[in-house]
């Protein structure tokens, strides 16, 4: 089964794309914790080579995984043996994949008021996007490159800013490359600012006060590989030696709580934390920027899916000491964002909301001293999960945006 997998990967190397035909997208309910172990010892079976959307935790929350037409045999058996309850998610994640392929049109656009913000785009129109808001809006935009990618990508920031020594606010997406609404609304962010700023009251107050700083390729290597080989990855594309896996978990190798549960040790696994703290360009540019910059006072940090809003810890149950602030302020901000398309939001802290992960970026971002560090989760709950079609791109974008303003209007508000 090793050499299967060996070989998959050669042949992908040396013809192109994975496909995913027949591979199911399972949604199970554990009913105790005596089911959730069963289910974590299937995790461990490597051959299955099963992808885990939404890992087995606790009976209170679905698993969702994704099963390769090879294995579904052996794990539908699994699950009826053991009485487990299951519902099938995704038919088959290849059809999926072949209309999100057919909507991505080939369109290049020539300014960016005609770049189709409904649309999936590649990293090349994702970096022509950055460059044409720049040279439009050259006095609120510019573009800092705060590092390169393992694979020697520029990992840019778009910068609004009306004015010197100002204090930041900072918003990332796509740092798990498969989560492609976030670099989607990423986009649409930027344009809103542009649009927004002189226009709208309240993001021209917050602008003419604080800067906002914007990532939307958070892990272009992985991005581009998305594209390029296999849309289901998620992690960042350094080799690991002595492993034939390839990549890190950026959201596993932060300095806090870094090697604690909920991250592995395994460079096969997708919650691989790396050999050492930042040990990844993606995440020690970020580290390095934040440290430089020394006055950021809010930070976002956006993933897809499962519909939360989510305040640190991960890597531990001890509240943060500002737990009733954040919580209040995630109660507002989800509050807004339900009021534009009802949809509705779970809020909370990492560990008690979702699941315990070490590691993650916001923990860290929060023990520097930024309060306001929080970390979405956006549409949807599982229906189409990490593919969420085109079309509800710019609705997912809007409704964010109301949240994202919320956050960064009592930043302004609460002066620290
Ligand atoms: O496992 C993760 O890193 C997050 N889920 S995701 O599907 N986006 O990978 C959950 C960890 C806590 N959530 C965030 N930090 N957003
Ligand atoms: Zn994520």
């Amino acid at each position: 089964m090793k050499g299967l997998l060996v070989l998959t990967a050669l042949f992908v190397a040396v013809f192109g794309k994975e496909t995913f035909e027949g591979h199911q997208v399972l949604r199970i309910t554990a009913q105790d914790a005596e089911q959730i172990a069963l289910l974590n010892e299937l995790s461990e079976q490597q051959h299955l080579g099963l992808d885990f959307w939404m890992e087995p935790v606790h009976e209170s929350l679905p698993v969702d995984v994704r099963v390769p037409l090879n294995s579904l045999q052996a794990v539908r058996a699994f699950l009826a043996f053991n009485n487990i309850e299951y519902r099938v998610m995704i038919e088959d994640v290849q059809n999926l994949l072949d209309e999100e392929q057919h909507q991505m049109l080939k369109h290049r656009a020539v300014s960016t008021d005609d770049f189709l913000f409904s649309n999936y785009h590649d990293l090349s129109n994702i970096y022509l996007f950055m460059n044409m808001l720049v040279a439009e809006n050259s006095d609120l935009v510019s573009q800092i490159q705060i590092g390169q990618s393992y694979e020697g990508r520029p990992l840019n920031v778009l910068k609004f800013s009306t004015g010197a020594n100002r204090p930041g606010i900072w918003i990332d997406t796509g740092i798990h490359s498969r989560e492609w609404v976030t670099q989607a609304s990423g986009i649409w962010f930027a344009k809103k600012i542009v649009n927004d700023y002189s226009r709208d009251p309240a993001l021209t107050d917050i602008l003419n006060k604080y800067d906002i700083f914007l990532e939307i390729v958070t892990n272009p290597d992985g991005y581009q590989f998305t594209h390029s080989s296999n849309r289901m990855w998620r992690k960042t594309r350094k080799p690991n030696p002595g492993s034939s896996c390839v990549g890190v978990d950026p959201n596993r190798n932060w300095d806090a709580g870094f090697g604690g549960g909920g991250s592995s040790n395994n460079p096969c696994t997708e919650t691989y934390r790396g050999p050492s703290p930042h040990s990844e360009p993606e995440v020690k540019a970020i580290v390095d920027f934040v440290k430089s910059h020394g006055n950021l006072k809010a930070f976002v940090s956006i993933h897809s899916y499962s519909q939360m809003l989510l305040y640190p810890y991960g890597y531990t149950r001890t509240p943060a000491k500002d737990q009733a602030e954040l919580h209040e302020l995630a109660k507002k901000a989800i509050t807004d964002l339900q009021s534009l398309y009802n949809t509705s939001y779970r809020y909370g802290s990492i560990i008690s909301t979702i699941y315990q992960a070490s590691g993650g970026t916001i923990d860290w971002t929060y023990e520097q001293g930024i309060k306001y560090s929080y970390t979405f989760e956006l549409r949807d709950t599982g229906r189409y999960g990490f593919i969420l079609p085109a079309n509800q791109i710019i609705p997912t974008a809007e409704e964010t945006w109301l949240a994202l303003m919320a956050i960064m209007e009592h930043t302004k508000n609460n002066p620290y």
